[in-house]
């Protein structure tokens, strides 16, 4: 594998007791020179006491940050990030803990950072990327909110809520991630939005992305609301940049 440095695999975690265990053994494997880091917002099924006993296990190599209840996907991955960015780590790693996310493919997104780019997205919606078992109304889902962030937003990318990513250290800090405000799903767009704004560079290698068969889902109706008007939002408030941007690349035509 390419080398990009240290690597932090970060985990959030709630309610995920009966996945927590299985993902971390299959990322140990997968990269054994990456460390691991659980972020759990004191999950009543007990999976922090899960993650401490995997870290005990594996003290160099797997870590927890326990936060003291649900804040949302993007407030424990903020926390995470500044964990890994204080220790110095190259590069960070999002990664779901309900086995949607392979970590086997995990060489795969850190091989493609290293060929050069500031962001590598694990992606369901480029030629090769797949999803598995996954619910006829979730798939539409994924796409429809997909289409409308690319309509509204112009991203030039596929999956641009892909929460299976490579982040250079570079980039977080060039972003800026002590503004983000996003707490549910919508965190990944505002990164990727970030990340683009800054001239960055964002790429996609194809995944298959498996639904998960042990444990609920988290997905609600206030993920979706926030979602919706944040990009809305962005959209509105980003179209005068958008226009300049285009209106300069029609004059050096
Ligand atoms: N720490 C923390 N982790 C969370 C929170 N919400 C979700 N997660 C974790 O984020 C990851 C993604 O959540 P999921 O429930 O799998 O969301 P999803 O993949 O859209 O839903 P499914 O497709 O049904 O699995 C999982 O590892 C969750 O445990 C939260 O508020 N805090
Ligand atoms: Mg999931």
């Amino acid at each position: 594998m390419s080398d990009v440095g240290r690597v932090l695999v970060i985990i959030p975690t709630y309610n995920e007791r009966e996945n927590i265990g299985a993902i971390v053994g299959r990322v140990r494997a997968a990269v054994p020179d990456a460390s691991v880091l659980i972020a759990d917002d004191n999950s009543p099924d007990g999976t922090g006491k899960v993650a401490d006993e995997l870290a005990a296990a594996a003290p160099d190599a797997v870590h927890v940050l326990h936060r003291p209840g649900k804040q949302g996907l993007g407030a424990a991955y903020i926390a995470g990030f500044r964990w890994g960015l204080e220790r110095g780590y190259d590069v960070l790693v999002e990664m779901d803990a309900d086995g949607s996310h392979q970590p086997e493919e995990l060489p795969s997104l850190l091989n493609r950072l290293a060929r050069g780019a500031d962001l590598v997205i694990g992606s369901r919606w480029v030629r090769g990327g797949k999803v598995v078992n996954w619910p006829a109304k979730r798939e539409f889902l994924s796409r429809g909110a997909n289409l409308y962030t690319r309509l509204l937003l112009g991203l030039p990318v596929r999956d641009a809520t892909a929460g299976f990513r490579a982040y250079r250290a570079t980039t977080l800090q060039k972003i800026g991630i002590d503004e983000v405000m996003s707490q549910g799903y919508c965190f990944q767009i505002d990164l990727t939005l970030r990340t683009v704004r800054h001239g960055l560079r964002v790429r996609e290698v194809p995944i298959t992305f498996v639904d998960r068969t042990v444990g609920a889902s988290k997905m609600s109706r206030s993920i979706m609301v926030e979602a919706l008007w944040r990009i809305t939002f962005w959209g509105l408030t980003g179209f005068p940049e958008r226009l300049e941007r285009r209106r300069a690349a029609r004059s050096r035509r």
